[in-house]
């Protein structure tokens, strides 16, 4: 195992800890950006260092294409290319297929696609995935992407549809754990996480922990969640998972979210998210507040000479006004570049804040004064 997962504090299920991975220390809960061609769009990675971000989320699919492995490989491995000095996760491939690609077909061999480049069909198989995230294209061995957290992959069905295809799912993604686990060749220097499938069905959910815990892996993922389904299914998904998945070992819920989410699911005992939220509203002119949300676009910013959040304490919110921002934003890549660093900065902060407070016994109170932010009417 290449991680060290400690418990400092704890609050009922919420549990704040220290996951020591091989290029970074990190604090959970946490939240990892989502980069997909080896960037955050619109920050530099020396940004992301100086706003707390400990562990930035690649696509195995996005960087096997473009820039392709051959050129991370040149540059040695990923954390080289990118220039980043910290905690890097890949997925691997299949969610974001089948999410991107309307021709990708997932097959007990693996995932079939049409290549988004050349047209040609391309198959991704559990044991190509693993290799890639370990090495670059499997061709290619001595290519690495070389993450501290590669992913498993796995057959996700979006939550909303039912039938015995959600039930064939998690046991393909049981099934293609073993081929993952066989043909990872690196678990002293790079985490292996499974992640459990199952759809909304109780039963599918607890089939699919056990049989990965019995497979003892460095870490844990909830995954097939955020792609519709209402919050009360969503949060009881999460609950029953975290109460099975190993106390000592991180839990990571995929695609998820908002900050409330984040909240929710850190206080049912989740450690790690990743969500394209912060990024792309941003692109959209929208910034994260603790009142919820703020649009720049709006006419009513065009002469407002405050900060996007007054207590903010952001380079963002410490430079501009709503104004200038209300300015750029439809008309400059700055516009979405600036809402871009405080809406990661607001997430990045709201971790930290998670997990100062669980470590210092005031998880309930911070839950309260997020709440009363967020929803001053109380509705
Ligand atoms: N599996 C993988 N990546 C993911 C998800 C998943 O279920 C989700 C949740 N829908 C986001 N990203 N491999
Ligand atoms: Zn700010």
């Amino acid at each position: 195992m290449a991680l060290r997962f400690e418990i400092l504090g704890k609050f009922n299920r919420a549990r704040a800890a220290r996951l020591t991975l091989p290029h970074f220390v990190c604090q959970t809960p946490l939240f990892m950006p989502v980069g997909t061609q080896g960037t955050i769009k619109g920050l530099t990675t020396s940004q992301l260092e100086d706003i707390g971000c400990q562990i930035i989320l690649g696509n195995t699919y996005h960087l096997a294409l473009r820039p392709t492995s051959e050129l991370i490989d040149e540059l040695g491995g990923l954390h080289k290319f990118m220039n980043w000095p910290r905690g890097l996760l890949t997925d691997s491939g299949g969610f974001q297929m089948v999410s991107l690609l309307h021709l990708a077909d997932i097959t007990e061999q693996g995932v079939t696609f049409q290549s988004p480049v050349d047209g040609k069909p391309m198959l991704l198989t559990p044991e190509e995935s693993i290799q890639i995230q370990l090495h670059g294209f499997p061709l290619l061995l001595q290519n690495r992407i070389g993450a501290d957290i590669i992913m498993a992959l796995d057959d996700v069905v979006k939550t909303t549809i039912t039938g015995p295809r959600i039930e064939e799912a998690m046991y393909r993604t049981l099934r293609w754990i073993d081929r993952c686990i066989a043909a990872h060749e690196r678990p002293h220097d790079q985490n292996l996480f499974g992640i459990v499938q199952g759809g909304l069905d109780p039963v599918l959910r607890d089939i699919c922990v056990k049989g990965l815990v019995d497979r003892n892996l460095p870490g844990y993922a909830i995954g097939g969640l955020a792609g519709g389904e209402d919050k009360d299914s969503f949060w009881r998904v999460v609950a029953q998972c975290t109460a099975a998945l190993p106390e000592d070992k991180p839990r990571y819920v995929m695609g998820v979210g908002y900050p409330l989410d984040i909240v929710v699911c850190s206080a049912l005992g989740a450690d790690m998210y990743d969500c394209v939220y912060p990024t792309r509203t941003a692109r959209f002119g929208t910034a994260l507040v603790p009142g919820g949300v703020l649009k720049l676009k709006h006419q009513a910013m065009a002469d407002d000479t405050q900060p996007i959040d007054p207590t903010c304490e952001c380079m963002v919110c410490k430079t501009y006004s709503r104004a200038y921002i209300h300015c750029l934003v439809t008309k400059d890549a700055m516009g979405s570049q600036l809402l871009s660093y405080h809406n990661l900065f607001y997430m990045l902060k709201l971790s930290r804040d998670l997990h100062s407070s669980i470590v210092n016994g005031q998880f309930p109170e911070f839950v309260c004064n997020f709440l009363q932010k967020m929803f001053p009417k109380g509705d």
